[in-house]
């Protein structure tokens, strides 16, 4: 994308209304502008990131063979009469009424929806167990929303759902999840911590969230510090045994960790006082198992094998993929901007043109553009190196490549890493598979 023909309208004043650093920097760096309390419009590299950090979830999910569906934002208040839930969520739920004054309403998660369409086709034990997601908009119409993207009004989520015969076999589908998380938020650059947690208005007995550790974050936490030193892609359970994630489930789960909601104090003392953390984290994730709550007091049920109809057990997994965003950016940030880590970044390199106008520099420019001009941020604006560099850094690019005319003339630029401030020169070719590679 040329930047000078682009809608990445970036700030140099702080706006006022940002209380903390990702907020301030997403709207610096034009990612996103607010049209209404706890709304947001996502402007061109927002979305970019957005939808990168939606084609990772994709990809985890899809490995464990979670299917992907896509379920109306607007559901009808029958439905969640049937649960049970309509009344119970209380003023957070946006209520709405149709021309016909029927009641409808805003969706802020889908266990109700998504038991029904199960109900409605899958009728034996034989077609279990089912895993199903989608990445859609849902609305909590939330008493305080602040800090932009992280508590908003609309906000974009990753919902799962999983249905099976037995406690066994929907304790396996939890675990893999698990798993599948921990390998999400690592590939998405960010630390975040299984934590036992709270259930809240999704109900259940067994819960954890997942915490990117932040000093601005809403939840306090204690955890055992060797959860952070994990390398989760490099664990090779395989998903499709029950035992291996078992094992793999009880070693990550041992180790202390827990938000102030359930935090133990008798638990807490038996860790290792140099190993203790405490601090505060942004939850990025939750996951819940509720056994046969929905499928129950919905009327839900299928064959088993003995012929006897069953309610199926049932969990749900979320992920809060616009939230995320501003979690990655109070994860990654400098006192200049954005870092963003090469696995989301709205373009892989920005090419900063030090002289429009000079021949060497605009065909230099011109011919690392047209190699990857759908990953690249070509900088020809006509504007003063100095405000170039700060741009750059603003938006928080993994790398820089500058090209200057001395350099141009001689086939070399200058290659700088965002995240590590390294610079060095290179030629055109060399810095093209540097970029490439990351
Ligand atoms: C799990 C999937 C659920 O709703 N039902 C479907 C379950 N869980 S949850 O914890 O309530 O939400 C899942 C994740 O969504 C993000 N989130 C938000 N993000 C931005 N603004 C909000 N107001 C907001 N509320 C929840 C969180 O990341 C949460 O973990």
């Amino acid at each position: 994308m040329r930047l000078s023909q682009s809608f990445i309208p970036t700030l140099k004043e702080t706006p006022k209304e940002a209380q903390i650093t990702s907020h301030r920097l997403m709207l610096r760096a034009g990612l996103v502008r607010q049209t209404t309390s706890g709304i947001y419009a996502w402007l061109p590299t927002g979305l970019r990131v957005l939808r990168r950090i939606s084609d990772i979830i994709r990809e985890e999910q899809d490995r464990i063979n979670a299917q992907e569906v896509l379920m109306p934002t607007i559901q009808s208040a029958d439905l969640w009469r049937r649960s049970g839930r309509y009344d119970a969520y209380g003023p957070e739920m946006l209520r709405i009424q149709d021309r016909h004054q029927r009641e409808l309403l805003y969706g802020p998660t889908n266990e109700e929806m998504i038991t029904d369409l199960f109900g409605q086709s899958v009728k034996s034990y034989k077609d279990l167990p089912q895993v199903l997601y989608q990445i859609q908009w849902k609305f909590r119409d939330e008493v305080r929303p602040r800090f932009g993207v992280m508590r908003g009004r609309e906000f974009l989520m990753k919902d799962a759902y999983s249905f099976d015969v037995d406690y066994a076999s929907a304790l396996t589908n939890y675990r893999r999840m698990l798993l599948s998380y921990l390998r999400i938020f690592q590939r998405l650059g960010v630390r975040a911590v299984p934590m036992r947690a709270d259930t809240g208005p999704i109900g259940g007995d067994l819960s954890y969230e997942f915490l990117v550790l932040a000093p601005t974050g809403e939840s306090s936490v204690f955890y055992d510090s060797t959860l952070e030193e994990q390398d989760w892609l490099a664990e090779a359970v395989d998903f499709n045994d029950p035992q291996a994630l078992e094992e793999f489930f009880n070693r990550v789960t041992v180790p202390y960790a827990a938000t102030d909601e359930v935090h133990d104090v008798e638990a807490w003392k038996a860790v290792p006082s140099d190993r203790k953390r405490e601090g505060r984290g942004i939850e990025v994730g939750h996951i819940f198992y509720f056994s046969n709550k929905y499928t129950e007091s919905m009327g839900i049920t299928v064959s088993g094998h003995d012929g006897v109809p069953f309610h199926p057990e049932m969990g749900s997994y979320g992920i809060g993929v616009s939230r995320l965003v501003g979690a990655i950016i109070e994860a990654k940030h400098d006192e200049n901007g954005i870092i963003w880590p090469d696995s989301v970044a709205p373009f892989r390199a920005v090419i900063l043109n030090l002289k429009m106008g000079d021949a060497d520099c605009d065909r230099v420019c011109e011919c690392l553009y047209t190699s990857a001009s759908q990953q690249f941020l070509y900088d020809d604006r006509s504007e003063r190196a100095g405000v170039k560099f700060a741009d750059a850094d603003l938006m928080g690019h993994p790398w820089q490549i500058v090209v200057g005319p001395r350099g141009a003339n001689a086939g070399v630029v200058e290659l700088k890493r965002r995240a590590t401030g390294e610079r060095r020169e290179v030629s055109v070719d060399e810095a093209l598979t540097l970029v490439m590679a990351s």
